[in-house]
Parts: C-alpha cells; sequence; structure tokens
C-alpha cells in the first residue's frame, strides 16, 4: 500500500509542495470560517470569504483605516514647495479628470485596435537606465515588469516560498485578508519580524520601491500594504478591478505595489497578473483606455478574452518583480496548472488624502508607527541597493530637503519615525472631475 502523505511531508520536494498547495485549498474550501460558507455547502462560488467573522472584520478594517488615515497620510500643504519646478522632489497625486468621455465611436475602435497591441513595459535589470525607464512605464502605462532585478537571491526567494506555504496552510484570521475570487487563493498579511525570510522580503521590497517609485511619493511615502497571494491549482481568473476607489476628492495620494514572484510564471496557465496599459488615474487617456477595456473584455471584466494576453505579464521569473499603480485596471487570472503561484508584495501610500478601496492588507505593527520609506532605505539594506548614484543623492536631498521644511514649521509634528499629521492641502491644481467606475 503506498504511503500516505502528510502535510507536513510536503517541503521535502516540488511534487510535495505541490501536494500540499491542493491540501490547502481543499481545506480552506471546507474548514474556515467564511462568509460564504452556506454558499460553498450550497455548491457555489462563496464570493467574499475569509477566516474571521464579519464583526471582527468591520473592526479590524475600521482600526486598520484609521490607522492609516490618523497616522500614515500626511498633509501636502508643506510640501507644496516640492511640486516648485526647481525641486527635486514632486510628489504625485491621482487627479481623477478627465475630458474623453465622449470619445466617440470612430476614435473608440482606434484605441480598442490600439490598445490590444500594447503591452506592459519589461525593463531587464540591470541595464543602462533601468531606473528611468522602470519609472517612466509607472508613470505612462501604469505598470512594469523588471525582469531579473533579484533573480540571484535563490535561496531567499526558496525559504520564502516554503515559509508562505507552510503559513498558508495554517491560515486563520489573525492574518487571513480577503481577496477577490476567493477560491483557491489566500491573502496573507505579514509582519517581517515573524520569520527571518519575511524581514529579508521586506527589506528586498522597500529597496526597490524605494529606488524606483521614491520620486513618485516622496521620502514620507508609507507602507500600507504588506502580504502575500498563494493562487493554488482552481484558481479562477479575477474580474479586472482597481485598488483605490475613484474619488472626487482631491489631492488624492497614490498607492504603488511592488510585487515580489517568488515562483515562476512561464505561461498563461500559471496565472499571470494582467493589467490594462495606461488605464491608471495619471494616465492622459484614462477614461478612454478603460472604456476600451471593458470593450475588449466583451462586456465581462474577468472574461478570458485571447486578444488581451498581450496584457499578462509573462514570463515572470522567481525573483522578478512587478510595479504597478493601484488605480490601474489589473487582475490575477485563473490558475490552469499544478504550479502554485507564490508572490508577496508591498504597497507604498503617498502624501496626500488618503483614497478608499484599497484592502489595507497590514499588520498593525506596521502601522504603529507608520513605516515610511524614505526612513526605511536610510536604515535598512542602503548599502545593498542595487540603484544608482544619482538616486542616492536624490532620497537624501528629498530627505534632507523635507526634513529642513518640516523644522521650519510649526505645524508640522516630527517623531522618531518621521511621522506627521496635519490638514490636507493640495499640490497640483488640475481640474478634477469624478469618472465613473466601469468595473
Ligand atoms: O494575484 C494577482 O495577480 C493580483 C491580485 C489582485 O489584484 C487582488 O487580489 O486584488
Amino acid at each position: 500500500m503506498p504511503k500516505r502523505r502528510r502535510v507536513s511531508d510536503a517541503f521535502e520536494d516540488g511534487e510535495g509542495l505541490e501536494l500540499q498547495q491542493r491540501a490547502i485549498a481543499a481545506s480552506w474550501e471546507q474548514n474556515n470560517n467564511c462568509l460564504g460558507a452556506a454558499a460553498i455547502a450550497a455548491g457555489e462560488d462563496p464570493g467574499m470569504c475569509m477566516a474571521e467573522t464579519v464583526a471582527e472584520y468591520r473592526a479590524r478594517k475600521a482600526r486598520v483605516k484609521k490607522l492609516v488615515r490618523e497616522g500614515v497620510a500626511v498633509s501636502c500643504q508643506h510640501f507644496k514647495e516640492l511640486a516648485r519646478p526647481e525641486s527635486i522632489c514632486k510628489p504625485e497625486h491621482y487627479s481623477f479628470r478627465d475630458s474623453q468621455l465622449r470619445i466617440g465611436f470612430a476614435n473608440l475602435s482606434k484605441i480598442c485596435a490600439e490598445l490590444q497591441s500594447t503591452t506592459v513595459p519589461v525593463v531587464s535589470w540591470p541595464s543602462p537606465g533601468c531606473l528611468e525607464s522602470a519609472r517612466a512605464a509607472v508613470r505612462q502605462e501604469g505598470a512594469v515588469l523588471l525582469q531579473g532585478v533579484r533573480r540571484q537571491e535563490k535561496e531567499l526567494l526558496e525559504q520564502g516560498k516554503k515559509y508562505l506555504t507552510w503559513k498558508a496552510s495554517q491560515a486563520d484570521a489573525s492574518f487571513t485578508e480577503y481577496v477577490h475570487e476567493t477560491k483557491h487563493r489566500h491573502h496573507l498579511r505579514l509582519q517581517p519580524s515573524e520569520n527571518p525570510a519575511v524581514a529579508a522580503l521586506f527589506d528586498t521590497l522597500v529597496q526597490v520601491a524605494a529606488g524606483s517609485i521614491l520620486p513618485f511619493v516622496s521620502p514620507l511615502g508609507a507602507v500600507v500594504e504588506f502580504a502575500a497571494f498563494l493562487t493554488n491549482p482552481g484558481a479562477c481568473g479575477q474580474p479586472f478591478h482597481t485598488d483605490i476607489k475613484d474619488s472626487e476628492q482631491k489631492a488624492l495620494a497614490p498607492i504603488y505595489t511592488t510585487f515580489l514572484f517568488l515562483t515562476d510564471v512561464d505561461d498563461e496557465s500559471h496565472g499571470p497578473l494582467q493589467i490594462a496599459p495606461r488605464s491608471h488615474a495619471l494616465s492622459r487617456v484614462r477614461e478612454a483606455t478603460r472604456t476600451a477595456a471593458l470593450i475588449l473584455c466583451e462586456g465581462a471584466p474577468g472574461r478570458e478574452v485571447s486578444s488581451l494576453s498581450k496584457w499578462k505579464l509573462l514570463p515572470a521569473k522567481s525573483g522578478d518583480i512587478a510595479i504597478y499603480d493601484g488605480s490601474v485596471l489589473h487582475r490575477g487570472t485563473a490558475n490552469n496548472s499544478t504550479r502554485t503561484r507564490i508572490v508577496v508584495y508591498l504597497s507604498v501610500l503617498g502624501v496626500g488624502t488618503v483614497p478608499e478601496g484599497s484592502t489595507y492588507a497590514i499588520h498593525d505593527s506596521l502601522l504603529t508607527p507608520p513605516q515610511r520609506l524614505g526612513k526605511l532605505w536610510q536604515g535598512a539594506g542602503k548599502q545593498k541597493c542595487s540603484v544608482q548614484l544619482d538616486d542616492i543623492a536624490f532620497a537624501v536631498g528629498c530627505f534632507s530637503f523635507v526634513s529642513l521644511l518640516a523644522l521650519l514649521t510649526r505645524w508640522v509634528f516630527i517623531n522618531s519615525h518621521f511621522a506627521t499629521q496635519t490638514a490636507t492641502v493640495f499640490i497640483n491644481n488640475d481640474k478634477q472631475e469624478t469618472a465613473s467606475s466601469m468595473f
């Protein structure tokens, strides 16, 4: 009789990992304290599902949002200066302006055709000017895939993968977060102190985020998400969505997510991340692009449309990193393979009014006090950071500039973690309109 494998045996080899993932997926379906338990029992899609009760979930979300609003959000009032042409640091704001709601049919067909052949830029790392290219891609297209950026760190990637697999097998309410298309997916809040590999992954993500998107969020940009996604075999594709809601509010702080792959995503069956280029809030063609994207999805944002496979970030090897703007349309696609896709990610919120909609998948300990990118980068592993010297000078410059500004004003309270709280004013004077959400 063949030996029955136990979940705890599963770390030994690749097959074990796969077996374990299947076991996790099965137990997740049957045993968690799930809002959709009745739906599951009836064999239906559970919809919103998590390992905590509704009351616990609401209380935790209220707490996290309060901490983000009061602890992380920073007034732009004193950083107006940063927007001056001579300044080295120009933090961005979302602006849901767009004049393109009446696009006209001919134009729309043209945009659809163009969009179908558009891909998310891929930047090889290292390569001359890779940082500038990455920033330009995020600004113009809403996302970038950095190929090669951390592929050398094989041991860390392997340790991270094993630890997260183990953690998923113990999923409970204290670290399980909501995720779209829950079935066969895990979304786990992390904290650096829980495991050395998680701490090292946090540092890696901080270094890459600081090296690339710091100019968009300023050194005051704060970590508002640090979590992992495990997408098991059998997971369905998510609908296209944005991580933040459209808003009439002015000077909304942007969110950027740095997404590190711990497993290879070689082809479409492995559940790649898919992103609609130019659909982010800072895109000049946002509304037209979103309309076109919906048309191209044949009216169903979760539908698999072969002509849009160019939007899938492929291939992504373990150690590659995607960076995307939280306002861009994106989704996790179906995992039709036998391989679990494992990703760890960090999201950073810039300065301005806190946007609604983000899951804010973060452990409380990272919000008390808030972890600011400038300070984190100054501390952890700056010496290891593979960014160019001018970026170091840039960040240090920004940091000193902001510090000086902060010291000169009575309004700003500095504590040892560089936390500030004041009223909200905005930097850019762009007219802002609400654009209705398509998806
Ligand atoms: O798993 C992915 O590729 C994307 C996940 C995502 O966007 C989400 O769950 O909100």
